[in-house]
């Protein structure tokens, strides 16, 4: 039987440890490599990769597949200097219930006034606030994907009225869907609180700018709209989003990406009242759990099965 293939964790600003130690722990029986550490580069044949250091990944002959350690994979779908071999993603139910949890934390901080609370009582003030139902306020989910699909459904079933947007056409239960750039607009014009779970591709960088703010609902249960980003930094017109708030085009947002991260210290969003700002922690990759994952796919492949959660590279996501 071949020697089972050897792996290389090239895990750029992430600390490699945990990755390494998890993988040695399930799989005893492979070398694990941690870059730059390129002793045998003809025995890998498994990269686990985040942003990876320039060349990491570039003189390994018998590389089979790279496994993004996280599920956004606009770091390595930019890169030219990746080997063409199978780039797999991250589709884990532990980062879709993190990235759940998040959504419905920060749809409820906005929903429930949250932070106008947390003045009242840092000023001793007793007062109590309109509540809106749940029922009232119309949140879109701007991706459909695993992490859309998912905190979608949970907010539905807390009974916000959900619908979502996606490349494709879908159905799915409990959610209204749109599609498209044709479906765009009816979609942001029944939004209260839009939620950009979306990748970062050349047709989605900058999409949460000024128009497209403009665009939503604005006869909501909330006295206006709330932008939550929890996709890629890049994705919104940060100078955007700061005037919107300014002007009152929204009046609240929860960002939790940032370009370039960490946000800059001058940023007038660290200071705005009803913003929420997360350092990139909505759905943290737990190497103990995802490493799980990837080394199941390893065992298929080697097993002659086909690569699931595969990355179409021209698509970008
Ligand atoms: P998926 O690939 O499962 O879903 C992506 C969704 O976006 C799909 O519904 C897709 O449409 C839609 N989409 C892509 N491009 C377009 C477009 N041009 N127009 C309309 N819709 C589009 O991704 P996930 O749900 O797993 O993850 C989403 C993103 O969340 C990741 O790419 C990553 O950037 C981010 N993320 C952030 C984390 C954090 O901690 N902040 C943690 C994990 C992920 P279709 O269904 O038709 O393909
Ligand atoms: C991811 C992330 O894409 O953590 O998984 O941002």
């Amino acid at each position: 039987m071949a020697e089972p293939g050897a792996v290389l964790i090239a895990s750029g600003p992430w600390d490699p440890a945990p990755w390494a130690a998890a993988m040695r722990r399930l799989a005893p029986e492979r070398a694990v490599h941690v870059w730059p550490d390129l002793s045998d580069p003809g025995a890998i044949r498994y990269a686990l990769a985040w942003r990876p250091p320039a060349e990491a990944l570039k003189r390994l002959p018998n590389l089979a597949a790279i496994f993004s350690l996280g599920a956004g994979v606009d770091g390595l779908v930019e890169r030219t200097d990746l080997p063409d071999v199978p780039l797999v993603r991250v589709v884990d139910p532990d980062l879709t219930e993190r990235m759940a949890e998040w959504v419905v934390l920060q749809v409820l901080m906005h929903h429930r006034r949250q932070r106008t609370y947390d003045r009242q009582q840092a000023a001793h003030r007793w007062h109590e606030l309109a509540q809106p139902p749940a029922r009232a306020v119309r949140v879109g989910m701007l991706g459909l994907g695993h992490l859309g699909r998912h905190a979608g459904g949970i907010l539905a079933a807390l009974g916000f009225s959900v619908a979502g947007w996606s490349r494709t056409a879908k159905a799915v239960a409990g959610i209204a869907c749109f599609h498209g750039p044709e479906g765009l607009e009816p979609f942001l014009a029944r939004t209260d609180i839009l939620v950009a779970l979306l990748p970062l591709t050349p047709q989605t960088r900058g999409i949460l700018d000024a128009r497209l703010i403009g665009g939503l609902a604005r006869d909501g249960a909330l006295g206006g709209p709330v932008l939550i980003n929890g996709g890629r930094g890049g994705l919104q017109v940060e100078a955007d989003v700061v005037a919107a708030l300014r002007s009152g085009a929204l009046i609240g947002a929860s960002l939790d990406v940032f370009e370039p991260e960490p946000l800059a210290a001058g940023s007038p969003l660290w200071d705005m009242a009803d913003v929420i700002i997360t350092p990139h922690a909505a759905a943290g990759s737990d190497p103990e759990t995802l490493s799980r994952g990837i080394h199941r796919q390893m065992l298929e492949l080697e097993a002659g099965m086909p690569l699931r959660n595969l990355v179409d590279r021209r698509r970008g996501y």
